[in-house]
């Protein structure tokens, strides 16, 4: 079993963490997760002013995955009390904004509160926010530089949704980010065929779940080529083989988040099983299926 590990500027209680968005919305899920086995925790992504969210549904549970389109629901500035109780802890706040001002503001309000920023620049369904900026390297650029300079450590989640996703990857290295995240949720749509209507009150949305795994496992496969910051692998991993795959990849860590859907002990699961025997060799495998 390893000692924590340190990714991207943050001291990980071990490999796993909890995925933004899931189970991340009060201090009280994410201190359970931590205590449930998760290295490290993600927030609900926290935006410059209050949002409802979209009206529902929301959240359809499919046959290999989840498709979501909760419309970045968030209190905003109110959230930051919530994590007081989670000092020290390995918590990161994701964050989102419409350009480079409000992220830096936005992660301003966290800063000295948490061990990094995990900018959302990734949501595929969210006008004028995520994906929108994320597929542009300048501005991915910019507002990572944005956050760097509040002091935090800048974690950048990227968005599977475009063609070439190391184009976006080098321009958050160069705004100065301490890992990426690969990769949010895949643009996507179902229709029920009795209501004839989309099943989404937004009408499309991100799915996540396994039925996206082999798309992380390319796109990490590909920035791990592009970039020298550390990568954190992330979409519809469920199981330790899964994060070993991720890791050879090229990830130095994975976040976990529609498992949490089905099985609240799933960390514990993973990690007992990842770390049997002589443990992750983490330092051997990572990268290791490169070259
Ligand atoms: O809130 C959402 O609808 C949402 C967000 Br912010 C995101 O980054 N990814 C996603 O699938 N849904």
């Amino acid at each position: 079993r390893p000692g924590p590990v340190n990714v991207g500027g943050v001291e990980l209680q071990n490999h796993l963490l909890l995925a933004a968005g899931v189970l991340g919305t009060t201090g009280a899920s994410l201190s359970r997760m931590l205590l449930l086995g998760a290295g490290g925790v993600v927030t609900k992504s926290i935006g410059p002013l209050p949002k409802e969210g979209h009206s529902g549904p929301c959240l359809v549970a499919l046959e290999d995955g989840l498709l979501n389109a909760m419309g970045l629901p968030n209190p905003s500035k109110e959230f930051v009390d919530e994590l007081a109780p989670l000092a020290k802890k390995p918590v990161v706040a994701s964050i989102f904004g419409g350009n480079p001002e409000e992220f830096a503001e936005v992660a301003g309000w966290f800063s000295g509160k948490v061990a990094a920023a995990e900018l959302n620049l990734s949501c595929p369904h969210a006008e004028g926010y995520g994906a929108a900026i994320g597929s542009d390297p300048a501005l991915v650029e910019a507002c990572t530089r944005a956050v760097v300079r509040t002091g935090l450590p800048a974690w950048v989640k990227l968005t599977p949704n475009v063609t070439d996703i190391t184009a976006i990857g080098k321009a958050a290295e160069k705004g100065g980010a301490s890992a990426i995240v690969a990769v949010n949720t895949v643009k996507a749509m179902r229709i029920s065929t009795g209501l004839r209507r989309p099943v989404l009150g937004n009408r499309y949305g991100g799915l996540s779940g396994t039925a996206i795994f082999p798309i992380a496992v390319r796109c990490v496969y590909e920035l791990y080529e592009a970039v020298k910051v550390p990568i954190i692998g992330c979409g519809g991993v469920s199981t330790a083989d899964n994060v070993v795959e991720l890791m050879m990849a090229g990830a130095s860590a994975v976040e976990i988040g529609s498992a949490v859907h089905g099985d609240i002990q799933v960390f514990e699961k993973i990690r007992a099983a990842l770390y049997a025997k002589d443990g992750v060799m983490a330092s051997e495998i990572v990268g290791c299926a490169h070259g």
